[in-house]
């Protein structure tokens, strides 16, 4: 291919897209169900980011996701059984079902959350970058020079109206910190355009009041991703400080699992459609010869597997038992009696 991959390359980014949008479609219908209950903010139209952004880390490295993480814990490498669980709230889940779509977590992967809290990501991955800084990286990784390992924080376009996103960035670029801040601008925070809460909407001129280096990147584009991630990866892990990524993409349904779309139009998100990262892709593997009818029916064939696995593994797990509810709780119990 022009941008230099390979065919198992591609086959494997085309794979990993569809395992998102999958396993996604399948949530939706749970939900529907009444199997996963609470908030659901759906990935579907932004699996290019992802996919194309978190093979650029290794497992050192740690990822700070949002609300709307269910694409990067799979990509990171959490199973979908464990993820699955979590939505439903079971004991098996990877936040003991605790946690629910929103708080996905893996420590054993460095992967931070699943944060509720809009912009609540930055201060956590400048504070986890601070302490890759400050201590020594292990035997395979300390080859001399800089080579501590890094943190990617992504967040959404409505955190740059938080104040934790500047202060974040402030500290991160004074303190030198190996942190990758990764905007996810897919236009809208909830029902709120772009334009309506930011007087500069071109997010990656913002890291210039920082003096750290950003670019903006077609986030529908897998390969775009990744190749600006990586060169952005290289730049933080040789010491330079921070790097501010804005991926353009967009969310292709609703905010969260219900709302009634009035803040766009139906054409716009038709428009976007057309730019859907998923079968783009597909066509260009095809254009290539690196695809077949019959390897996108394996594909399915699998991941649909993978999906039914997840579900009965979720469908089997055990709840909480009751006198567990206090467990891990900041307040003592309190003495019988
Ligand atoms: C501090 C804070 N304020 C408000 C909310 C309510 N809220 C939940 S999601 C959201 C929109 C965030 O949009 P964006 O950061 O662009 O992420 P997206 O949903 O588009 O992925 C808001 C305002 C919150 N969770 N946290
Ligand atoms: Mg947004």
């Amino acid at each position: 291919m022009k941008n230099g991959i390979d065919r198992a390359h591609g086959l494997e980014l085309l794979r990993q897209m569809l395992r998102i949008r999958r396993f996604e479609e399948k949530c939706a219908e749970l939900y529907s169900g009444g199997k996963i209950r609470g908030f659901l903010h759906l990935y579907i139209g932004e699996e290019a980011v992802a996919v194309g952004a978190i093979p650029c880390f290794t497992p050192e490295d740690a990822i700070v996701g949002t609300y709307r993480e269910h694409g990067h814990a799979l990509i990171r490498g959490t199973p979908m059984g464990p993820l699955m669980a979590e939505l439903y709230g079971k004991a098996n889940g990877c936040a003991r079902g605790r946690g629910g779509s929103m708080h996905f977590f893996d420590a054993a992967r460095r992967f931070y959350g699943g944060l509720a809290i809009v912009g609540g990501g930055l201060p956590v991955a400048v504070g986890l970058a601070l302490a890759q800084k400050l201590t020594p990286p292990p035997p395979p990784l300390n080859k001399g020079g800089n080579k501590e390992g890094v943190t990617a924080c992504f967040f959404g376009d409505g955190a740059v109206a938080e104040g934790e996103f500047h202060e974040s960035l402030n500290l991160a670029a004074l303190w030198k910190l190996p942190v990758l801040f990764l905007c996810e601008n897919n236009l809208y925070a909830m029902g709120t355009a772009i334009g309506r809460h930011q007087s500069q909407t071109d997010i990656a001129r913002k890291a210039d009041a920082y003096a750290i280096p950003a670019e903006a990147v077609n986030g529908m584009d897998v390969l775009a991703v990744g190749a600006a991630t990586r060169k952005a990866v290289d730049f933080v892990r040789a010491g330079q400080g921070p790097y501010l990524l804005e991926y353009r993409t967009y969310r292709f349904r609703a905010h969260s699992m219900y709302d009634a779309e009035l803040y766009r139009t139906k054409d716009e998100v038709a428009q976007w459609k057309q730019r859907d990262p998923i079968p783009l892709f597909q066509q260009r593997l095809r254009a290539e010869g690196y695809v077949s009818d019959s390897d996108l029916d394996d594909m399915e064939t699998a991941i649909a597997a993978e999906i039914a696995e997840a579900v009965s593994f979720a469908e089997n797990g055990p709840w909480e038992p009751l006198e567990d509810l206090t467990k891990d709780l900041y307040t003592p119990a309190k003495p019988a009696g």
